[in-house]
């Protein structure tokens, strides 16, 4: 079984996770509330890392929640099949919802709300590595070639979700909101204690020191890769062959260093820099 995609508004979406009458509705349909609380990351990037944190702060630290109900029940991809429909009924409040979409394709009722969105960037040449071995054991992307296929493809957007470029300007245009707020994932692994401090703030949520501890040491890499709720071991191997390649794999930085040749790694700046030009954000890996 392979994916081939689909398109909606120019950006390609696997029909095993979507479909155009899915992303219309969230686009045209969906009711953004005040208080919902989005987790939005473009894939491969800490999508996962950020929704255990989330469960975990909403939880005040204890690890209940998120060691019983997989983390696609807890934080929900709004844009998956049938998903919005079902959001829409869900009455606890409040929501967390996670999403890949890029800015322009969000509810156009999100606008006028109060909801407040974390944003979660990662260095795009580890996003890119990261991709490319879950490209070898889902459903969900097509099976590059070689890994210069999915790099060309990455570099001109023909990837599921669009253009990372185009991701980072559209949700970074929000950037002096007070309701939005960005994170990387090169900051999580750095300082995760510090990042879930600033979190738990941004979100007006209070945790003593022992919670707090409990969230990072619950939200590690190997806590998650162990836990069954976080690690994806629950889903069908038809789906994700973890065999060929586990959904948590490494998470560090500069893995792309393994992948990347010099050449490839010089006409990805170059690509780079252009499409970023005039972007009034900087990011750690800008000065490397
Ligand atoms: S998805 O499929 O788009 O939702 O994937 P996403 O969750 O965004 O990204 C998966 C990568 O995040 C890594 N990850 C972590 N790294 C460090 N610490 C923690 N706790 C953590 N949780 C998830 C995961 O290993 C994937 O990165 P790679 O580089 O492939 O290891």
């Amino acid at each position: 079984m392979t994916s081939e995609y689909s398109h909606y508004k120019g950006m390609c979406f696997s029909p095993f996770s979507t479909s155009v009458e899915t992303l219309t509705f969230v686009e045209n349909e969906f009711q953004v509330l005040d208080d919902d609380i989005f987790n939005v990351v473009y894939p491969k990037s800490g999508t996962s890392w950020m929704i255990e944190i989330l469960s975990l702060i909403i939880s005040g630290g204890n690890p209940h929640w998120s060691r019983t109900v997989p983390n696609w029940e807890r934080v929900p991809w709004m844009e998956i099949l049938n998903m919005p429909e079902k959001l829409q009924t869900v009455s606890e409040r409040p929501r967390l919802i996670s999403s890949h979409l890029p800015f322009h394709l969000f509810p156009k009722s999100f606008s006028s709300s109060k909801a407040k969105v974390i944003y979660t960037v990662r260095h795009p040449k580890d996003v890119l590595t990261s991709y490319y071995h879950f490209s070898t054991m889902t459903v969900y992307c097509k099976k590059p070639e070689s890994f210069e296929q999915l790099l060309q493809d990455f570099l001109t957007g023909d990837v599921i979700y669009g253009s990372w470029f185009d991701h980072i300007r559209g949700w970074t245009s929000m950037k002096d909101q007070s309701r939005f707020l960005l994170v990387t994932y090169e900051d999580l692994l750095k300082d995760l204690r510090g990042s879930v401090v600033r979190i738990c703030k941004f979100l007006g949520r209070e945790l003593d020191e022992a919670a707090i501890d409990s969230v990072v040491e619950n939200a590690t890499f190997k806590i998650m890769k162990d836990n069954k709720m976080a690690n994806f071991s629950l889903m069908p191997d038809e789906l994700m062959d973890q065999k060929k390649s586990p959904f948590m794999r490494k998470g560090i930085s500069g893995d792309w260093k393994n992948h990347f040749t010099v050449e490839q790694s010089e006409r990805f700046d170059r690509v780079y820099w252009q499409k970023m030009k005039g972007l009034d954000v900087k990011f750690s890996w800008d000065e490397e």
